[in-house]
């Protein structure tokens, strides 16, 4: 079938599951015509709007235009889309942000109702009676789980792949809670637990569309110095972590979030002569860790997609052989399975929008009320993780944003779960400190030299307690940013009089 005929397939009201991980590996061919049809749909007066779910989030023909489209009801789990965040902040969308680990088992379990449709992505498929094998691209996301629930599936052919991806991919499906649920049983980085394909029932494809497709991948901002500084000071704490014996001399798993920064991280760790080889357990390789396995500094990597550029993609392919041993993509709920994060013992490293004076983070939203991104994967790892790091820029916009705040306008990993701040300015290790410990260390390591004062200023009039805070004042620096354009110009006294 042609993109635009299995674009007329779908109905008003379906909800449809989909293939990939980030913009990587998902399908785009039948969503460009989908789109198109929504505005047509829209423009002769009916009603058209599809349900998405994801393993994280997807591409621009996806949730961008279809944002657009005015033709998305509901979405979960994750989006970095600049369209589909601005749909969703109109109170247009509803989006659920949710932990990446855990949509597979929410899909299993119904909570979003009947999957009408699976769109996935594959590079080839192998033809049985009983069973068709599909090889997935660049990602593994939800593929396992939503090709096993779907009604329909439609599968887009993308010839842009090499059929040899397959070769990266481990598909691994556990068992339900409360049937014995055996351990997924992973001890290593790279062990391969299940097959290589996703198994598809036949009778359940409705039509495959062949079509030649390049990702739909972000280029990376270029380092620039302060994110370069942020990532030797991620470099130099776990130096220093290994040299207190805290992180063995073999060292441990990384896991580096998506963006600019989680890409300098890992650039500045391979530059660090300190630290030994190393692994990554994590839920998105981006082109520096494919720089370092190349380089022989990663030995080995294990993600559910590689969140990469095309030219990045094709050198794996063209070198799948020498990738292949050293990279395996899995499910999403493997990758970001809190028993394994936690066995392997992995270094979770995530950005940061805002972080408080006494730990509590927040990756999703701007000024309490606005959507960015949403939280990702960066939960399942902060949470579980052998060292919980979250590292941020000390200001935004020019300075005018302080991200280290009195307290965040949002929380999404909280203080328990979070053991180390990095910015630019320095490292603020939080294990084995009370708030008011916590608090001194974030301000005079990390808060940026312009908010010091005013953050000291806040701490002398919170009202005494353990975690000391004025109520009135606590949002008074974000209150500023909005009615005045920069939090430099707070003036607590106008908060408590
Ligand atoms: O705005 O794009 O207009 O310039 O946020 O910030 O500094 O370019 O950094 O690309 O690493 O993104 C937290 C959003 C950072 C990202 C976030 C503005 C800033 C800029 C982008 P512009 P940078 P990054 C998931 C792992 C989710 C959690 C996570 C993210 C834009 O890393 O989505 O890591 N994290 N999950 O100016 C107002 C502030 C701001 C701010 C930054 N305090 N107030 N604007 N910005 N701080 C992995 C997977 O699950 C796949």
């Amino acid at each position: 079938m042609t993109a635009s005929e299995a674009a007329e397939l779908i109905h008003d009201g379906d909800n449809i599951a989909i293939g990939g991980f980030t913009p990587n590996g998902d399908p785009k061919a039948v969503f460009r015509e989908l789109s198109k049809r929504a505005v047509r749909e829209h423009e002769a007066g009916h009603p058209f709007k599809v349900g998405i779910f994801s393993g994280a989030s997807s591409c621009q023909s996806i949730e961008g235009d279809m944002a657009l489209a005015h033709a998305i009801k509901f979405r979960a789990p994750f989006s970095t889309n600049k369209d589909f965040r601005e749909h969703v902040n109109l109170e247009e969308i509803e989006y659920e942000d949710m932990h990446l680990g855990h949509m597979a088992e929410r899909l299993r379990h119904g909570v979003y109702g009947t999957m009408d449709w699976l769109i996935i992505e594959a590079s080839d498929i192998v033809e049985g009676t009983d069973e068709c094998r599909l090889s997935l691209t660049s990602a593994g996301g939800i593929a396992t789980t939503a090709a096993r629930l779907a009604r329909r599936i439609i599968i887009e052919l993308n010839h842009f792949h090499s059929p040899l991806s397959r070769m990266l991919h481990d598909t691994f499906e556990p068992g339900e809670c409360g049937f014995g649920r055996q351990p997924i049983p992973i001890i290593h980085v790279l062990d391969r637990i299940g097959k290589d394909y996703v198994s598809i029932d036949p009778k359940k494809i409705v039509c495959v569309v062949e079509c030649n497709i390049p990702e739909e991948a972000r280029q990376f901002k270029a380092l620039t110095p302060t994110t370069e500084q942020m990532g030797n000071n991620v470099a130099e704490f776990l130096v220093a972590d290994m040299k207190a014996g805290r992180i063995p001399p073999q060292f441990l798993p990384i896991q580096s979030g998506v963006g600019a920064t989680g890409n300098a991280v890992l650039a500045a760790m391979g530059k660090n002569h300190h630290i030994p080889s190393f692994e990554v357990y994590s839920e998105v390789v981006q082109d520096a860790a494919i720089d370092l396995i190349e380089r022989g500094l990663v030995k080995a990597a294990s993600a559910t997609a590689m969140t990469v550029t095309n030219e990045a993609l094709h050198h794996v392919y063209d070198n799948i052989d020498f990738f292949a041993k050293h990279l395996v993509i899995r499910q999403s709920e493997i990758a970001n399975s809190p028993e394994v994060i936690r066995r392997l013992g992995s270094i979770a490293i995530n950005t940061a929008i805002e972080c408080d004076i006494y730990g509590n983070e927040n990756s999703s939203h701007i000024c309490a009320s606005r959507l960015m991104n949403g939280i990702g994967g960066s939960c399942d790892y902060e949470r579980n993780g052998y060292v919980s790091i979250f590292t941020t820029p000390s200001t935004a916009k020019d300075g005018k944003i302080s991200a280290i705040v009195p307290f965040c306008s949002h929380i999404d990993s909280t203080e328990h779960d979070v053991d180390v701040i990095v910015t630019e300015q320095g490292v603020a290790d939080l294990r084995g400190k009370g708030p008011l410990h916590r608090a001194h260390e974030i301000i005079e390591n990390c808060a940026h030299p312009d908010y010091r004062p005013l953050l000291r200023e806040y701490l002398r009039i919170a009202e005494k307690g353990h975690t000391p805070h004025n109520l009135r004042a606590a949002f008074a620096m974000h209150d500023t940013f909005e009615r005045k354009g920069d939090m430099r110009l707070t003036d607590f006294g106008e908060y408590i009089g």
